[in-house]
């Protein structure tokens, strides 16, 4: 049985797109071993199993490389049925991965300019990265999760790092992006998924963060000297 072989990740804690992978085997139940990866002296394992991207995550499931944080997602989803992550719904199942695609290609790509940028470039990509959270608390509305107000799903893990990993893009990249008044149902959806067990025993600490986020604004500054 596919769901029964040897299941490792490999990855790190404080990237976001490995917590989702470990939140959703948390909350499936499912045992994995963490291949613990040094981004910046990558192994030869990851460069082997992830030859086109060369990066974090990767599930090894039976000896075979699945990359891709969303597609991993969906892999485990397939893989192991209990406490589904995706809607059963076409149309439901259509609508998440269309909100996940937005989370990650608009409000990420948006956010990742504001931290990369000063000035007149970066007041330009605060603004892009408040219009897409304004229209993530739309989709949210009064619900308490993405998918509903039962449990947490596909959706709240893509998002994730909104919930935990903004704070500290903000903070070292010197901006305010996410307002709790102006985005109070993104804040209440934040208070509430940090908090769920299989998430919070994810979570990287704070400094480590901070480190990773001021070594990245530093050899930005170095490139641009
Ligand atoms: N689209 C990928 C993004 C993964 C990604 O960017 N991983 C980062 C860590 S947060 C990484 O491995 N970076 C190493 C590099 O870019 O060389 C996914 O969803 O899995």
């Amino acid at each position: 049985m596919a769901g029964a072989e040897e299941l490792k990740v490999l990855g790190t804690r404080q990237s976001m797109f490995t917590v989702r992978v470990l939140c959703a085997l948390d909350l499936k139940g499912v045992d994995y071993e963490l291949v613990q990866e040094d981004l910046v002296n990558k192994s030869s394992l990851l460069l082997s199993l992830n030859p086109v991207h060369k990066k974090v995550p990767v599930l090894v499931h039976g000896g075979k490389p699945i990359a891709e944080s969303k597609i991993i997602l969906e892999y485990i989803d397939e893989t192991w049925k209990q406490r589904p992550l995706l809607p059963e719904d076409p149309l439901e199942r259509a609508h998440a991965r269309f909100w996940a695609a937005f989370i990650d290609d608009k409000l990420m790509e948006a956010a990742r300019k504001a931290f990369m940028t000063t000035g007149e470039d970066q007041a330009k990509a605060i603004e892009s990265t408040m219009e897409a959270l304004e229209l993530l608390e739309q989709e949210l509305g009064g619900k308490k999760y993405f998918g509903g107000d039962e449990e947490i799903g596909y959706v709240d893990m893509v998002a994730g790092w909104i919930a935990y990993w903004l704070q500290f893009v903000e903070e070292v990249g010197g901006f305010k992006a996410m307002d709790a008044a102006k985005y109070p149902c993104l804040d209440a959806w934040i208070q509430n998924f940090v908090h769920i067990p299989s998430v919070a025993q994810n979570l990287p600490s704070p400094d480590d963060l901070r480190d990773i986020f001021c070594a990245m604004r530093m050899a930005m500054a170095t490139q641009t000297k």
